[in-house]
């Protein structure tokens, strides 16, 4: 039922309607499981079957001369796999954008000790930016790493890190103070085993994920943790986060034509007024805004990837531009879908229900909508000529 006609359109080559195509069989046949009541479990099982069958590939590149991060490939993988489940797509997404800032700017020994265990679902990446006091404001990070004969100690408290808890290595933005604010930040590998780091406490949320706050005390790591330069953590932070914030985009249009999907079943199979519900005016009101949300969402996440693809330096508008409507969009679509279906809507374990409990988290996590329309403003703002 669900449209595929957008897989024609011209941000798209072959082997991108490949994949998307053989993952929409392969999610068919291995994510009918919805029952996660032990989600650190199953979250681990995602993981080594993603990583299996060599899905994961693609959150990091290999040895290969010209490989990259397809930023298109990650969206149309995590769009299917939303569609399918919630904890999929997040399994996916955590270990790209774990691993995002070793592919991005590590050096070839992080790049060789790391990659091959993410992309093969062996080790469980995640990524520690978020702090008690600075969620959106990452130049404010406040988590130290001062330099100690050889080597760096951190200390300081994460927040919000997903994968807390199960990750095998977390990729940690600390203070190092070449600079004030955001240009003396840096970027380390802490293996989850380091001594003086601590899961300080697991984090329930509504639809739950694996969460933790970490404590680092005295946590010493060698200068090879260190990624990049010194001083380089909010470039990789930021740049890391133009890759995933469109795939965001992509998860929260996953639930959308999920939503979409089951609303049209509904309206199609139940009868009210002696006609189906898809007879009603009101209802046909709800499935073309609902249509309609969901291309111009697909249209700007494609947009997005499409043009970090071809090799542009900056894609920050259009990355925010992106996750801000594709997942403001998808909360509306599938709040309606929650209207449509009634007090089915809202009974616990219905999939529209899941998918309500699901959006929400993606309007708030890497970049809440308000920080995405200070950076589209900020670039509106500076084509202003004086
Ligand atoms: N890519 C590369 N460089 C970037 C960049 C990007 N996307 N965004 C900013 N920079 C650069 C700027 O060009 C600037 O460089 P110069 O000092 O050389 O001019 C520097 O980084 C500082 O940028 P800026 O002044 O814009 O930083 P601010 O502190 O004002 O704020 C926002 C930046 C709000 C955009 C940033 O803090 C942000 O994205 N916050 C949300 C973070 C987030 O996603 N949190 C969720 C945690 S991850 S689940």
């Amino acid at each position: 039922m669900t449209d595929r006609s957008f897989l024609k359109w011209p941000f798209f080559e072959s082997r991108h309607r490949e994949v998307a195509e053989r993952l929409k069989t392969w999610a068919s046949a291995n994510l009918a499981e919805t029952d996660h009541g032990d989600v650190d479990k199953a979250c681990r099982k995602l993981v080594s079957v993603l990583g299996r069958d060599r899905w994961l590939e693609f959150t990091a590149p290999g040895e290969g001369k010209n490989e990259r991060i397809d930023v298109r490939t990650l969206a149309l993988i995590r769009e299917t796999l939303a569609r399918h489940s919630g904890l999929a797509d997040f399994a996916f997404a955590m270990q790209g954008l774990g691993a995002g800032p070793i592919s991005l700017f590590g050096s070839i020994e992080q790049r060789n000790a790391w990659l091959p265990r993410t992309r093969t679902g062996k080790a469980i990446a995640a990524f520690a930016l978020s702090e008690p006091d600075s969620g959106s404001d990452v130049a404010n990070i406040a988590t130290e790493a001062r330099r100690d004969g050889n080597g760096f100690v951190l200390d300081g408290e994460k927040t919000w890190i997903s994968n807390g808890g199960i990750a095998d290595f977390y990729v940690v933005f600390a203070r190092t103070g070449e600079a004030p604010g955001a240009r003396g930040l840096s970027a380390f590998i802490v293996e989850a085993d380091n001594p003086g780091l601590e899961i300080a406490e697991r984090l329930q949320v509504i639809a739950p994920h694996p969460l933790a706050r970490l404590r680092f005390e005295r946590c010493r790591v060698a200068p090879a943790a260190l990624i990049g330069d010194a001083g380089e953590g909010f470039k990789i932070a930021m740049t890391t986060l133009d890759v995933f914030r469109t795939t965001v985009g992509a998860a929260a249009l996953g639930f959308a034509r999920r939503a979409l999907d089951e609303t049209l079943r509904r309206a199609a199979g139940r009868h009210l007024f002696g006609a189906p519900l898809a007879d009603l005016q009101m209802v046909q009101g709800h499935i073309a805004d609902m249509a309609l949300e969901i291309d111009a969402a697909a249209l700007l996440v494609y947009r997005a990837a499409w043009t970090k693809d071809m090799g542009a330096a900056r894609v920050t508008r259009e990355a925010a531009m992106a996750k801000l409507f594709a997942t403001e969009a998808a909360q509306r679509v599938i709040d309606a879908a929650v209207q449509i279906h009634g007090g089915d809507g809202v009974r616990s374990g219905h999939p529209v229900e899941t998918l309500y409990r699901e959006i929400r988290a993606l309007r708030i996590y890497e970049g809440a909508s308000d920080v995405q329309k200070v950076v589209i403003a900020r670039s509106v703002l500076s084509t202003v000529e004086h």
